[in-house]
C-alpha cells in the first residue's frame, strides 16, 4: 500500500521509515523545506539512534520519499504537533491544516489514522473537518457514500529507543468504526511485534493521556508528602522507604517538580475535556508545578542564614537523570530565578551532559559552568536539582559546614 506521513517529526519519521521497510511506499509530508530537502537525501534532522540507518536505506531503495504536498494515498498517518496553549488547552490548528490537506485527496477507502497526542474527540474534530470539506463521503457505510476509516493510535515511544519501542511497545488503536480499527490494525501489525489492542477513539485518546496522569498524580503525592515532612521534621526519603515496604505501597520520588514534554502538559488536556470533574488530576499539576517555589523558598532561607554574599551550587539542570533535555525542565526555572536573587555573589551551575549554558542564563554575568568539584568547594548552599549518576560522588564530608538542599534526596547518605 502506499502511505503518506504528514508530519517528519520525532514520531512521523519514524513511523514513515519503519513503514519503508516494512514493504509500504512511503511518502512523507513537511511544512518545513529544510526537513524534505534533508529526507529526501536520506538524513534526518534530528538525533535519534538507528533512525538515520532506516531512513537512508528506504530513501536509496525508492520506498520513503519526502515532499511539502499531501499526495494521494491508501493510507494517511498524521503525526504533528499540538501544542499546549496559554490557557491550558490544546491547539489543534495543525491537525486541522493536515486534514484540510488530505480532504481533496480522497477518493473513499482510504484510512487516516491521527497519531498525535491529542484531547478527547480531537479524532472526530478531524474527521469532521475532512467531511466539511467532502461531504461526499461518508465514515460508516450506511447511506451509500464512499466511506473514509478513521482511527486513533496514540504513540508512546521514549526518546532515545524510538526505533526498539516502535516495534516491541503494545499498541493501543481506537476506531472510529470498529472496520476503521481493523483496518489500522492490519496497517501497524506490518512492524508492531507487541500486542494491538483495538478499541474506541475516544477510550483511546483518554489511555494516552491517563497513562501520563496516572504519574504525574503519583509523582503529586510523592511531592506533597516533602513538603509535609518538611514541616514535621522528618526525613521524607526514609518515610517512603519504610512505607514502600508495604506489599501494596509503592510511593514515587518527590523531587523539584515536574518536567518534560508530557507528563506536565498531557493532564491539562483531561482537565479541560471535564473541568467539574478532574479534581485530582488538577489538584496534582498544582502540587507539582508549586514545588519550585517551594524550593526557591529554602533556597532563599539558606542564603539568608549563610550571611553576605554566598556563593551557591546548583547541580543538575536536566528535565530529569542522565539525560541533556533542558527543556521544560523545572531545574532550568529555578536556576533561572536564582540570577534574580540579589544576595547572591556567583551561581556555580554543573550540567553534565551540556557543554555551555543556555543563553537564559549566560547572560548573568554571575553564572559559571563549572566541574562538580570545583562548585562544591566554592559555595557554602549547595541545591541539588537532578539525580544524575555522577553526583553521588558526593561525600558528607566535602559538605562539612555547607547548607544542603537535596531536592531528590540523592544524597540522602551525606
Ligand atoms: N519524576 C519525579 N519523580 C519520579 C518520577 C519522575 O519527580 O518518581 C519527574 C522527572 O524527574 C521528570 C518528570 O517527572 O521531571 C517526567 O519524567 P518521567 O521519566 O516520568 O517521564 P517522561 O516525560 O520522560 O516520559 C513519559 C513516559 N510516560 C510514562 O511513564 C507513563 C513515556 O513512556 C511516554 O512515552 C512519554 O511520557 C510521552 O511521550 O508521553
Amino acid at each position: 500500500p502506499t502511505v503518506a506521513v504528514i508530519g517528519l517529526g520525532y514520531i512521523g519519521l519514524p513511523t514513515a521509515a519503519i513503514l519503508a521497510r516494512s514493504g509500504c511506499q512511503v511518502i512523507g509530508v513537511d511544512v518545513s523545506d529544510r526537513t524534505v530537502t534533508a529526507v529526501n537525501q536520506g538524513e534526518v534532522p534530528f538525533v535519534e539512534p538507528d533512525l538515520g540507518t532506516h531512513v537512508a536505506g528506504a530513501v536509496a531503495q525508492g520506498t520513503l520519499r519526502a515532499t511539502k504536498e499531501t499526495p494521494q494515498a491508501d493510507a494517511f498517518i498524521v503525526a504533528v504537533p499540538t501544542p499546549f496553549t496559554e490557557d491550558r488547552t490544546a491547539d489543534l490548528s495543525y491537525i486541522e491544516a493536515a486534514a484540510r490537506g488530505i480532504a481533496p485527496q480522497l477518493r473513499g477507502d482510504e484510512l487516516i489514522i491521527l497519531e498525535s497526542t491529542s484531547p478527547p474527540k480531537a479524532t472526530r474534530h478531524m474527521a469532521e473537518v475532512i467531511l466539511g470539506l467532502r461531504p461526499d463521503l461518508s465514515l460508516d457505510d450506511s447511506d451509500g457514500r464512499p466511506v473514509i476509516h478513521v482511527a486513533h493510535c496514540p504513540e508512546r515511544v521514549l526518546p532515545g529507543r524510538v526505533m526498539i519501542e516502535l516495534v516491541t511497545n503494545d499498541r493501543i488503536i481506537g476506531g472510529v468504526t470498529c472496520q476503521a480499527a481493523e483496518r489500522a490494525q492490519e496497517l501497524y501489525a506490518r512492524f508492531c511485534q507487541g500486542e494491538i489492542l483495538l478499541t474506541d477513539d475516544v477510550t483511546a485518546e483518554m489511555a494516552k493521556l491517563v497513562e501520563n496522569s496516572f504519574r504525574d498524580v503519583n509523582i503529586a503525592f510523592a511531592n506533597e508528602l516533602s513538603v509535609i515532612s518538611d514541616r514535621l521534621g522528618i526525613d521524607v526519603w526514609e518515610l517512603i522507604r519504610l512505607a514502600n515496604h508495604h506489599p501494596r505501597v509503592n510511593i514515587l520520588q518527590p523531587g523539584p517538580g515536574v518536567g518534560g514534554h508530557c507528563i506536565a502538559v498531557d493532564p491539562w488536556f483531561i482537565v479541560d475535556a471535564a473541568p467539574e470533574e478532574a479534581k485530582l488530576i488538577r489538584t496534582a499539576r498544582e502540587v507539582n508545578d508549586a514545588k519550585p517555589e517551594w524550593v526557591l523558598e529554602k533556597i532563599e532561607k539558606a542564603l539568608a542564614d549563610a550571611e553576605g554574599g554566598a556563593e551557591i551550587a546548583v547541580l543538575g539542570l536536566a528535565f530529569k537523570a542522565n539525560i541533556d533535555d533542558l527543556r521544560e525542565s523545572p531545574a532550568l526555572g529555578i536556576a533561572k530565578r536564582l540570577t534574580q536573587l540579589g544576595a547572591i555573589q556567583r551561581i556555580n551551575i554543573v550540567e553534565p551532559h551540556i557543554e555551555q549554558l543556555p543563553a537564559t542564563l549566560a547572560g548573568d554575568d554571575r553564572t559559571a559552568l563549572v566541574g562538580l568539584d570545583e562548585a562544591v568547594e566554592r559555595s557554602s548552599v549547595v541545591v541539588l536539582l537532578v539525580d544524575h549518576a555522577e553526583f553521588s560522588k558526593i561525600s558528607p564530608d566535602d559538605l562539612t559546614d555547607k547548607a544542603l538542599i537535596d531536592t531528590r534526596g540523592a544524597l540522602a547518605h551525606a
